[in-house]
């Protein structure tokens, strides 16, 4: 399954705010059956979501950007394109760090996409909150899924993925919580690839990490 979208929704609250829950969308490309699962992570202190948009043209590949305010550090994000499903695919969703002074990827997300059909309108959301959070990436060259864990006694509250070379040449699986032991699947993130040729790539999964 080739991811398209993952991201905050607006549900039917009057506040016009993506802090509803999470959805999921993948295409298909096998001929049996296949599960989705989307995973929200919920809380009860103070969040802002921020959003960037970009015109991602036909067949070149592009994303978008979105900042958290100053003061606040990114706890996870996502990212929507609208459009036909079967003609994108994700290739990276992941917290980024700016120019704040500390080394931290805490300062918002990015995301990049391949667009094989028609003009696209992407979406990337960053979920801020005041708290600090902690940052875990792995990488790998030789496999086509990777785990990041949280500290331990820390809870995964956001995770992303980047695969490294051209965003034509791979494709995004899965950015997914996991458990180590019982629920609730916040041990950390694991994120999965898929190449559809190319040179060799590296992925790289990341966790963000509360408490
Ligand atoms: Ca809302
Ligand atoms: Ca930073």
């Amino acid at each position: 399954v080739r991811l398209t979208s993952s991201f905050p929704f607006d549900g039917p609250d009057a506040d016009g705010r993506p802090d509803d829950g999470w959805e999921a969308q993948g295409v298909n490309l096998t001929g049996a059956s296949k599960a989705v699962t989307a995973n929200a992570t919920c809380g009860s202190g103070r969040v802002r979501y921020k959003s960037g948009r970009e015109r991602v043209h036909g067949s070149t590949a592009g994303g978008a950007e979105a900042r958290c305010p100053g003061s606040m550090h990114a706890s996870g994000g996502g990212i929507s394109v609208d459009g036909l499903a079967t003609d994108h695919w994700l290739n990276r969703s992941r917290p980024f760090d700016g120019d704040d002074g500390n080394a931290a990827p805490d300062d918002g997300w990015q995301s990049r996409i391949y667009n094989d059909g028609t003009g696209r309108r992407v979406v990337t959301f960053a979920v801020c909150v005041n708290e600090r959070r902690r940052y875990r990436d792995n990488s790998t060259d030789a496999a086509d899924f990777v785990f990041a864990d949280c500290p331990t006694g820390s809870h995964g509250t956001g995770g992303g993925l980047s695969i490294s070379g051209a965003p034509i040449e791979a494709h995004a699986t899965a950015i997914d919580p996991f458990s180590a032991s019982v629920n609730p699947p916040d041990t950390g993130f694991v994120a999965g690839f898929s190449q559809n040729f190319g040179p060799p790539k590296t992925l790289t999964s990341f966790a963000i990490c509360a408490g």
